[in-house]
């Protein structure tokens, strides 16, 4: 026996029976305007058992579907709209799926143009199967490569900007938009509000239900907080059973409803077994004098005050 030969030959059909598998999971879009093309794409992806492929002869109508699709299968030459075009268009939307160029003539500089502006491989027509699947093989390994990428990222900076407990974004986030962002902003003229709020006997709801109820406190605090607000306004952790909400455009009066409402909600805040828990407000809107140290010192104060006059209240 060629042992050799006979490795390979079987490395080929696990790489190709396992392409063939992860085709099975993709939406493939295929767009050509020679009907003989389309059929013998049809036939490539018939054979393999692929049949998760809508098939096009007209790009245009390809161009008003949603364009949602994980493979593009996209001839050069077409009438109207190009492979050029097409291939601007997907990735114009944000789209990452893989994108192959089928072309017929050895037209270099448009298959160059065409890969710079997002094509991840061509393969000249006629179409030679074995090839155009390990084409298909090289580009899904690297896409999976690309996806597993991008998650371990958003992972990392998830972990690095939100607190675990609660998904609140935690302080050092805060502290670096605040001074990158809010206070620059301040300078020139536009306005933000800060609102800083603690939980009432935080302590004695540990002591009494234990810390895995005060943590079930701690979150359900968070989740009414985030439903509370505006898409553009910030929660953050800002200590142990402490929370700060920023609040870009907002002046004191409408952050002081704001932190009205959450204080009525945390009241009606229902934790299995667990008591009535109050929480008390400090409010304040940004001056073009502050410094970062200068207006958390007065937002503390006025929960400081708040505290001190009773709890379960806002202070302005
Ligand atoms: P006050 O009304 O004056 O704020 O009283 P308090 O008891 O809430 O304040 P204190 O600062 O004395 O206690 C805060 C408590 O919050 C103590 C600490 O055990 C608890 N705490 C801080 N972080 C966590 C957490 O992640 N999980 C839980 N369960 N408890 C926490
Ligand atoms: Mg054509
Ligand atoms: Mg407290
Ligand atoms: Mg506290």
């Amino acid at each position: 026996i060629d042992l050799k030969r006979f490795r390979r030959y079987i490395s080929s059909i696990e790489s190709e029976t396992q392409t063939i598998g992860s085709l099975k999971n993709m939406k493939i879009a295929v767009v050509d305007d020679s009907r003989f093309s389309l059929q013998v794409l049809q036939d490539f992806f018939d054979k393999s058992g692929i049949h998760t492929v809508d098939y096009y002869n007209d790009s245009e109508k390809f161009l008003n579907s949603d364009l949602k699709y994980d493979l593009y299968v996209i001839d050069l030459v077409m009438p109207v709209y190009d492979g050029e075009d097409v291939i601007h268009r997907i990735r114009e939307q944000n789209n990452d799926g893989i994108i192959i160029l089928v072309t017929q003539y050895g037209d270099v500089r448009a298959i160059s143009h065409c890969l710079s502006i997002g094509a991840d491989d061509f393969i000249l027509k006629p179409l030679d199967f074995k090839l155009f699947m390990l084409r298909l093989s090289s580009c899904i390994k690297n896409y999976k490569v690309k996806k597993k990428n991008i998650n371990k990222t958003n992972k990392l900076y998830q972990r690095a900007t939100r607190d675990s407990l609660t998904g609140a974004y935690n302080r050092s986030y805060l502290k670096e938009k605040f001074s990158k962002e809010f206070l620059k902003g301040c300078k020139n003229g536009e306005t933000f509000s800060v609102i800083l709020f603690d939980l009432d006997f935080f302590k004695q709801i540990n002591d009494e239900y234990g810390h895995q109820k005060g943590d079930l406190v701690l979150k359900g605090t968070a989740d009414l907080v985030s439903k509370l607000i505006r898409k553009t306004d910030v929660l953050c952790r800002w200590g142990g059973e402490e929370f700060l909400v920023l609040l870009p455009g907002a002046h004191i009066e409408e952050a002081t409803i704001v932190a009205e409402k959450i204080r009525r909600e945390v009241e009606s805040l229902r934790v299995k077994g667990v008591k009535k828990i109050t929480s008390s407000f400090g409010v304040t809107q940004c001056q073009k004098e502050d410094t970062e140290d200068s207006l958390f010192k007065r937002v503390d104060n006025s929960l400081y005050l708040a505290k001190l006059t009773g709890r379960n209240k806002v202070v302005y």
